[in-house]
C-alpha cells in the first residue's frame, strides 16, 4: 500500500492553515479579549491547527523534496509509440438534450481527415438530439442509465466495440470542443495511452465560455492535488475536460475498473483509477468555446463547480461514490 505522504500532507497542510487563519483573522477582528465566551475556542483551535499546518507542511514539502532528489536518478523511459499517419479514430460524443448544438459537432468532427466515424450516446434525451445527430450522419445509441458518467462510459464502449479503430476520440456535443485540435492530441499521442485535454491555458479559453476564472483555478488546484496523489506520474492541471484521445486497448484494460454509476466526478475518477494502474496519461492544451444549449452538468454557475470540486476531492481522498 502506497504511503501517498505528499498528498495527505498537502491535504493537511491547506485545511489546517486555512482553519488557523480564518479563527486567527475572526479574533484580531472581533478584538477578543481573554474574557469573551468564544475567546478559549478559538485560540484552541489556532494552536492546534498551527501544530497541523506544521505536520501538513514537513509531510507535503519536505516530501516534494526527498522525491524531487530521489527523481533525479530515476531512469525513466518516456514511451514513444508512434502512431501511424493513416491511423483513424472513432469520434464518441455525450449528448443529453442538446438539439441546438448536436449537428454542428457531429459535421465539425466527420469533416475531419482522421475521423473514421461519429458515435452519439443520447442519455434519453427528450428532445430531438437523435434525430438531429443522425440526420447529420452519426451513429446514434441511446444510454438508458441516466448520468454523465453512465453516458461516458457508454460512449468509451461503443468506442471500442469498433474493430476498424483503435484510437476512441471522447468529446461532448455541445460544442464546447472542437475537430481542430485532433493534431494536437495525435502529436502528444506516442507518449501515452490517454491524451488528456486540458483547458488550463488561458490563451485557449475563448471570452464568453463556461469555464470561469473561479473554475480554472479550482480545476488546477484539484489537478494538482490528483497529480501529488500519484506524484511523480504526471502534470496535471484540468480534471474537469471531456474531451481526451484513448488507445483502445488501455480502455479494454481501465473500463473494467469503472463503474458508470460515478456521475459529474466521473472524470477524475477515470484519470485516478488509470493513474493507480499506471497507465501514462498526457495532457494537451486545447481550445474551449462558449457553450451552444444550456448546461446540464458542473459548469452551471460557479456554486455548482464549487460543490462538485468538493466532491471531487472527497472522491480523491476517500471514495468514489455512486449515485
Ligand atoms: N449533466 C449531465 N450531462 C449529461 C447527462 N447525460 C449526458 N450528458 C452529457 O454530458 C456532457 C456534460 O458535460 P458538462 O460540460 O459537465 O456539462 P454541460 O455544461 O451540460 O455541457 C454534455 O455533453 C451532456 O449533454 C446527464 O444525465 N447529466
Ligand atoms: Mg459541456
Amino acid at each position: 500500500m502506497k504511503l501517498r505522504l505528499t498528498f495527505y500532507g498537502v491535504i493537511i497542510f491547506v485545511v489546517a492553515m486555512g482553519l488557523h487563519m480564518t479563527c486567527a483573522l475572526l479574533m484580531l477582528i472581533l478584538k477578543m479579549t481573554s474574557g469573551d465566551i468564544l475567546y478559549p475556542v478559538l485560540q484552541a483551535v489556532v494552536e492546534t491547527t498551527f501544530i497541523f499546518t506544521i505536520s501538513g507542511l514537513f509531510l507535503g514539502v519536505i516530501m516534494v523534496l526527498i522525491e524531487l532528489l530521489y527523481i533525479k536518478k530515476d531512469n525513466r523511459i518516456v514511451q514513444n509509440d508512434p502512431v501511424s499517419a493513416s491511423e483513424k479514430l472513432t469520434v464518441v460524443l455525450t449528448a443529453y438534450n442538446d438539439e441546438l448544438s448536436i449537428r454542428d459537432a457531429v459535421r465539425d468532427f466527420q469533416a475531419h481527415p482522421r475521423v473514421q466515424r461519429v458515435i452519439v450516446i443520447s442519455n434519453n434525451s427528450k428532445d430531438r438530439t437523435m434525430e438531429f445527430a443522425a440526420e447529420a450522419g452519426a451513429t446514434v445509441y441511446n444510454e438508458t442509465l441516466q448520468g454523465y458518467g453512465a453516458c461516458v462510459y457508454r460512449a468509451l464502449t461503443e468506442g471500442i466495440n469498433q474493430t476498424d479503430t483503435k484510437l476512441t476520440l471522447l468529446c461532448e456535443g455541445d460544442c464546447t470542443f472542437r475537430a481542430h485540435d485532433i493534431e494536437k492530441f495525435l502529436a502528444y499521442l506516442p507518449h501515452a495511452d490517454i491524451v488528456n485535454g486540458s483547458r488550463i491555458v488561458e490563451q485557449l479559453r475563448t471570452g464568453g465560455s463556461q469555464l470561469t476564472t473561479f473554475m480554472y483555478y479550482g480545476n488546477f488546484f484539484v489537478g494538482k492535488l490528483l497529480e501529488f496523489k500519484h506524484v511523480e506520474q504526471g502534470t496535471l492541471t484540468d480534471v474537469g475536460t471531456t474531451y481526451k484521445l484513448c488507445r483502445n486497448e488501455a480502455l479494454q484494460k481501465l473500463l473494467p475498473h469503472l463503474s458508470p454509476k460515478v456521475n459529474l466526478e466521473f472524470n477524475p475518477y477515470l484519470l485516478d483509477t488509470a493513474l493507480e494502474m499506471k497507465m501514462k496519461i498526457v495532457e494537451c492544451p486545447i481550445t474551449f468555446y462558449p457553450r451552444v444549449g444550456v448546461s446540464k452538468g458542473g459548469n452551471k454557475n460557479n456554486l455548482v463547480a464549487f460543490n462538485l470540486g468538493i466532491r471531487m476531492i472527497s472522491g480523491l481522498i476517500f471514495r468514489w461514490k455512486t449515485n
